[in-house]
C-alpha cells in the first residue's frame, strides 16, 4: 500500500535509498521539498528517526540567558538585536547574570544556553568573567554558550585567533556551542539579510576549529524568509559535509522565521506544513546527524509534538526567558514545565528521556 503511494507520488526511488540507508543528493533534497505529500515525507523521515533513536524523545531541563541584545549586525530577520542607546536595548552586568543563575538554583537545571548580540564595546574580559561567574554560582551546570558568530567576534576582541580564544573560553567554563547564527549559508541570502554577519564559510570554520578541540556544537537553519529551496538544500549539505569531516555536531534545529518587528515584517509566518517539511527533509538529508530538534518555542508545543512523527527526536527543553522569538512575535509561552514536555511526548507515543546536553540520559521518566 505504502509502496503504491510512494510510486504515485514519484518518491519510490528516494524511498528505496532511504530504506537502504543510502545518502540523498542535492536534487533529491529539492524533490522532497517540492513534494506536496507531507505524510509520505513524514513516513520516510520517521524510518530514519526510529533507526537512529527508536521511540525515544529527548528533552532537557535548561535555562536561557540572553545577556544583551545590543548588536552591531542588525540583521533584517532579527527583532532581538538593537542599536546601542535604543529604547529596548539592554545589557546585563556580571552581578545580574549571577542573579539569573542564583534565582533558579532550586530547579534541576543541567544546561544554561547563553546567547547575545555582537556588542560593539563590551570587552573580551566580560565574556570570560561571565563564564566564570556562572560556574561559581552553579559549578555542575553545562554552559552551552556563544554562537559561532559570537566566537568569531570574541576572537577578534582577544586578538588571538579562534583556536586560542576557544581554549581560553573553555578554561573559563564554556562546555559547548549553540547552533545559532548559521541562518542560510548562501552568500546571496547573507548579502540581502545580514551583510555584516560572519560568512557561512566563516561560521563553518569556527565549528570545525571547535570540534577539533573536542567542543561539540549545534547547527541551525533559519527558513521561511527569502531563501529558495535550493539554498536550503545547499545549506543542509554544507552541514552534512562538515559533519563528515568532524563528527562534532550534536543536533540540527530548523528555525521557523518570525517576521513581526523585523525589517522583513511584510512576510508571512511559516505554515505548519512548511515547519513539518523542514523537519522531515532535514532528517532525510542529514544522515550523519544523530538528532533533529523541534524547537517548541518557535513552532509551538502542539506542532513540536506532531514533529515527533516527522523526523524530530528532541523537543529542546524548559527554556524560560528566551527573547529572540518572543520579540519577533512568537506566541508560545517562554517556559514549559518538564511535566508538560513529558505529557506531550507520551501522548505522541514516544518514550520521554530527560537528557544532558550531550544526549546522555539523566533521569528515567
Ligand atoms: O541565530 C533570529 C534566529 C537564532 C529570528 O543550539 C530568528 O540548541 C526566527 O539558534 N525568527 C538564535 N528565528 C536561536 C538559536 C537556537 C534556539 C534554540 C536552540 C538552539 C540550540 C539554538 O534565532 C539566531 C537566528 O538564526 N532568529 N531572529 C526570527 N525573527
Amino acid at each position: 500500500m505504502i509502496d503504491a503511494l510512494l510510486q504515485k507520488a514519484g518518491l519510490a526511488d528516494i524511498a528505496a535509498k532511504v530504506r537502504a540507508g543510502e545518502r540523498l543528493s542535492h536534487g533529491e533534497g529539492v524533490r522532497l521539498y517540492r513534494s506536496p505529500d507531507l505524510l509520505l515525507l513524514g513516513y520516510l523521515a520517521n524510518l530514519v528517526r526510529e533507526r537512529k533513536n527508536g521511540d525515544r524523545a529527548y528533552f532537557i531541563y535548561n535555562q536561557h540567558l540572553n545577556y544583551s541584545n545590543i548588536c552591531s549586525n542588525l540583521c533584517k530577520f532579527c527583532a532581538f538585536g538593537k542599536e546601542k542607546g535604543a529604547k529596548l536595548a539592554y545589557e546585563m552586568d556580571i552581578d545580574q547574570i549571577r542573579q539569573k543563575i542564583r534565582a533558579r538554583l532550586a530547579e534541576p537545571i543541567s544546561e544554561v544556553h547563553v546567547v547575545g548580540g555582537i556588542h560593539p564595546d563590551l570587552p573580551y574580559s566580560y565574556y570570560l568573567e561571565m563564564l566564570r561567574a556562572i560556574k561559581e554560582e552553579r559549578p555542575e551546570i553545562h554552559i552551552q554558550g556563544f554562537t559561532c558568530v559570537e566566537i568569531a567576534h570574541l576572537a577578534e576582541l582577544s586578538g588571538q585567533g579562534v583556536e586560542a580564544t576557544l581554549r581560553e573560553l573553555m578554561a573559563a567554563g564554556l562546555d559547548s556551542i549553540p547552533g545559532g547564527g548559521a541562518e542560510v549559508f548562501s552568500p546571496r541570502i547573507r548579502a540581502l539579510t545580514c551583510e555584516k554577519k560572519l560568512s557561512g564559510e566563516g561560521w563553518l570554520e569556527v565549528a570545525r576549529v571547535a570540534h577539533g578541540l573536542g567542543l561539540r556544537s549545534n547547527a541551525t537553519m533559519l527558513y521561511g524568509h527569502i531563501e529558495t529551496i535550493e539554498e536550503r538544500v545547499e545549506h543542509l549539505l554544507m552541514l552534512r559535509q562538515t559533519q563528515d569531516e568532524t563528527g562534532g555536531f550534536l543536533t540540527f534545529i530548523p528555525l521557523a522565521f518570525h517576521p513581526r518587528n523585523t525589517q522583513l515584517s511584510q512576510l508571512s509566518r511559516t505554515s505548519g506544513v512548511e515547519d513539518l517539511k523542514n523537519i522531515a527533509v532535514a532528517r532525510l538529508l542529514l544522515d550523519n546527524f544523530d538528532h533533529i530538534k523541534a524547537y517548541w518555542v518557535m513552532i509551538g508545543p502542539k506542532l513540536a509534538q506532531v514533529a515527533l512523527a516527522f523526523g524530530a527526536d528532541d523537543l529542546d527543553g524548559t527554556v524560560k526567558e528566551e527573547l529572540i522569538t518572543s520579540m519577533a512575535g512568537g506566541e508560545a509561552e517562554q517556559a514549559m514545565a518538564d511535566t508538560e514536555l513529558i505529557r506531550l511526548i507520551r501522548e505522541a507515543g514516544r518514550v520521554p528521556v530527560q537528557r544532558d546536553t550531550l544526549y546522555r540520559q539523566l533521569v528515567e521518566r
